[in-house]
């Protein structure tokens, strides 16, 4: 058997940039080595976590979905499914925070950062990471693609196998996380803040159209300094927009600062508009063939949870096993 790679995409609004380099490229990138067997699905559950209108989930859900297969997923090389048609990682979840302390899931960053952002926090906000862990240690996953801001959870997840196995005896291996370039793509208007779905005024989506890609680019925040740099810690905003030209065009950073050496940021920017119009194209184009075809799409996620809902079983099958539900 191939180790297990597992990672999901929240349906809360379209995928944007960082998305794509944080996760899904690698995702792509580790169906294609075909040295593992890939789960990738779309975690609705978790977006049920945020403030929603029940009348746009369906859709988000199709439309990521869509975005994903476009972006390269594909259902012929991995399991690509909707998380709410297996059951267990829900029941899973249950069993977790059995083992989990309330003090570890307080001090989770992501938590605190959606108080911050004006979120009115509910049970499942703050469970969020426990739900992660079972996710991922369903389908007794080695290595899991995520971007740089899911770190903290990925290590909830192994603290969760580690005490589980202590406590139950040997059931879950500790994941490791891919994160070769631990990627963590910025806000377009406000670099502090991580480039976010739930702060949409700074996302760039992989939907968008050229216009509104050259209009986004020309207005992302940068600083008062005139030559194009690489400081995160100081010029936060025209670094994070020399790291997306560097993601996009696979040119590496002091390369392209000395490519741009006496040209002024809105040169730069619509050298980066072009590149990203080039690169998003082909994605936009399978996407909008995809959009027109429903029926296929919902077949591929249904396809998908079959292959994933055996294993699934079997895993709680046996942690219900070793707790002594059975
Ligand atoms: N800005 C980012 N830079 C790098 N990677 C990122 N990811 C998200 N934002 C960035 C990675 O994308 C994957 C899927 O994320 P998700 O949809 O499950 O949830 P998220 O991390 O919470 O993404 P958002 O956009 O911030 O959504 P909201 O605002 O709804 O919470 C993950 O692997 C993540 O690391």
């Amino acid at each position: 058997m191939k180790p297990v790679v597992v990672s999901g995409l929240k349906p809360s609004g379209e995928l944007h940039i960082g998305n794509y380099l944080g996760m899904l490229e690698a995702a792509v990138a580790l169906q294609t080595s075909n040295k593992y067997d890939c789960f990738y699905f779309i975690a609705d559950y978790h977006a049920l976590s945020q403030h929603y209108n029940p009348r746009e989930k369906a859709e988000e859900i199709f439309t990521l979905a869509v975005d994903v297969l476009a972006a390269g997923l594909d259902p012929k090389k991995s399991a690509i499914f909707i998380q709410s048609h297996i059951p267990e990682h829900a029941n899973l979840t249950w069993i977790f925070n059995t083992i989990t302390s309330v003090g570890k899931l307080e001090g989770m960053i992501e938590y605190k950062e959606k108080i911050e952002e004006g979120q009115t926090p509910n049970a499942a906000l703050f469970d969020y990471p426990v739900l992660m862990a079972a996710d991922i240690l369903l389908y007794k996953a080695e290595h899991v693609p995520v971007g740089e801001d899911q770190r903290q959870h990925l290590e909830f997840a192994r603290d969760t196998a580690r005490t589980f196995n202590k406590r139950f005896g040997k059931t879950f291996k500790e994941p490791e996380a891919i994160l070769t370039r631990a990627l963590r793509i910025m806000s377009l208007d406000n670099p502090q803040k991580k480039m976010s779905k739930s702060l949409p005024k700074g996302c760039l989506y992989l939907s968008d159209s050229p216009k509104s890609i050259k209009a986004k680019v020309r207005a992302a925040a940068t600083d008062s300094f005139r030559e194009i740099g690489y400081d995160p810690e100081e010029r936060p905003g025209i670094s994070n927009l020399v790291l997306i030209y560097s993601e996009f065009s696979g040119l590496a950073i002091p390369a392209i600062i000395k490519k741009f050496k006496g040209a002024g940021y809105a040169e730069f920017k619509e050298a980066l508009a072009e590149i990203l119009i080039q690169k998003l194209r082909p994605i936009q184009q399978k996407r909008l063939t995809l959009l027109k075809d429903r029926k296929a799409v919902m077949k591929i996620l249904e396809d998908g949870a079959e292959r994933a809902k055996p294993i699934a079983e079997k895993t709680l099958l046996d942690v219900k096993k070793k707790i002594g539900l059975i």
